[in-house]
């Protein structure tokens, strides 16, 4: 008879650069001052992008979109440490992540307007399309992973999930594939504190997101996610681990949605303005501004300049998304299977006669 602790496990927590932009000399990655200039570019450029979906969607020029706002460097320190060879597979609330992963703005504009030809990346780009199912993506990551094991190829696979799908029982399958098979994939969790109104706490009793992948036997971190480069830091590392066969990693950026869920939600039902107000004090782009700022390697001139850029670019996607031929109605029918099954051909026969009878 024995009464034993058989094992105990403790979770890491990293963060790099504080909410005032100072920064952990000993914990900085090893970046460029060019690099941490492009870092800073490519949040701005996404969340200009974003102001500019929501406001096509109030106007009717896109459909249903989720905000990315707040959630840029958890987004673009995970797209910037990952190579070419590596496949992500993204959520819909992904667009900072996947501009910064060369998926054309147009297309994100294409997706979120109900054009299925937006989820075609560019040739020898590995973004998989957008999932809306929350958690499937888990699944297909970590097979993706396996071949890579299976083939002898170098490289890796990225799941991102939010802290909702991390209870997901599709997401859980995935984690003990990865686990079992030591997968090179890493699950990218923003846990941005809701599943739509469920607050975090709500929806899983586990302290941290990160430690659920201890019961799957690897490792899982938690990051400060509005801190670019602990992001990206945590990312480079596990990218290395999974190249060396050393299996998977959970990364949990810790974070926070600013904006709401989607522009079907209405945040203000469910959580405080002095809430927001606290987290819009650690939002991510303008800690790194600050940092760049005191290294002297940004000032407001760069920034002006920025602003025109990113504007004239976003809105040239702008047009290019409102002049490309809307698609046929087909479309709507036509992605899931090969071959369309009967029901489906049903389907749209009957809609089509519909239209036609307007
Ligand atoms: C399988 C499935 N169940 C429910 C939904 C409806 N739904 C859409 S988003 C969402 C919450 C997801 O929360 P989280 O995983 O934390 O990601 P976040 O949206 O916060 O980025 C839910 C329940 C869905 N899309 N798919």
């Amino acid at each position: 008879m024995a009464e034993k602790i058989l094992k105990t496990f403790s979770v890491k927590y990293l963060q790099v650069l504080d909410e005032n932009g100072r920064c952990d000399k000993k914990l900085m990655p090893k970046l460029s001052p060019g690099q941490l200039v492009e870092l800073y570019e490519l949040m701005v450029l996404g969340r200009r992008f974003d102001e500019k979906a929501l406001s096509l969607q109030r106007q009717g020029r896109l459909g249903t979109y989720a905000s990315v706002l707040g959630q840029e460097a958890a987004q673009v320190g995970a797209a910037y440490a990952l190579h070419d060879a590596d496949w992500v597979f993204p959520t819909y609330r992904d667009v900072a992540l996947l501009i910064a992963r060369k998926q054309p703005m147009v297309s994100l504009l294409q997706y979120f307007g109900g054009d299925e030809r937006g989820s075609i990346p560019p040739k020898g780009v590995k973004n998989f399309p957008i999932s809306i199912p929350v958690g499937t993506q888990g699944l297909h990551a970590v097979g993706v992973a396996m071949a890579a094991t299976v083939t002898k190829r170098k490289y890796a696979a990225v799941a991102c999930l939010g802290d909702g799908a991390s209870s997901e029982g599709d997401m859980n399958e995935a984690f003990n594939f990865a686990g079992v098979f030591k997968a090179p994939v890493i699950f990218l969790c923003q846990n941005n504190q809701y599943a739509i109104s469920v607050p975090v706490k709500q929806q899983t009793a586990a302290e941290t997101i990160a430690q659920k992948a201890i019961a799957f036997g690897f490792e899982g971190i938690r990051v400060d996610g509005n801190d670019i480069l602990a992001v990206y830091s945590a990312m480079a590392a596990a990218l290395k681990k999974a190249y060396r066969g050393e299996g998977p990693t959970l990364i949990e950026c810790f974070t926070y949605r600013l904006g709401n869920h989607t522009t079907s939600d209405d945040a203000s039902k469910y959580r405080s303005e002095s809430e927001v107000a606290a987290w819009r004090k650690k939002e991510p782009v303008l800690r790194l501004r600050k940092y760049l700022e005191s290294k002297k390697l940004w000032n407001s001139k760069k920034e002006e300049q920025l602003a025109a850029k990113v504007d004239r670019q976003v809105s040239a996607a702008v047009s290019e998304y409102e002049s490309v031929p809307k698609p046929g109605v087909e479309d709507i029918f036509k992605y899931t299977y090969a071959e369309m099954p009967q029901f489906l051909q049903q389907q749209l026969d009957e809609y089509k006669k519909l239209i036609e009878g307007r």
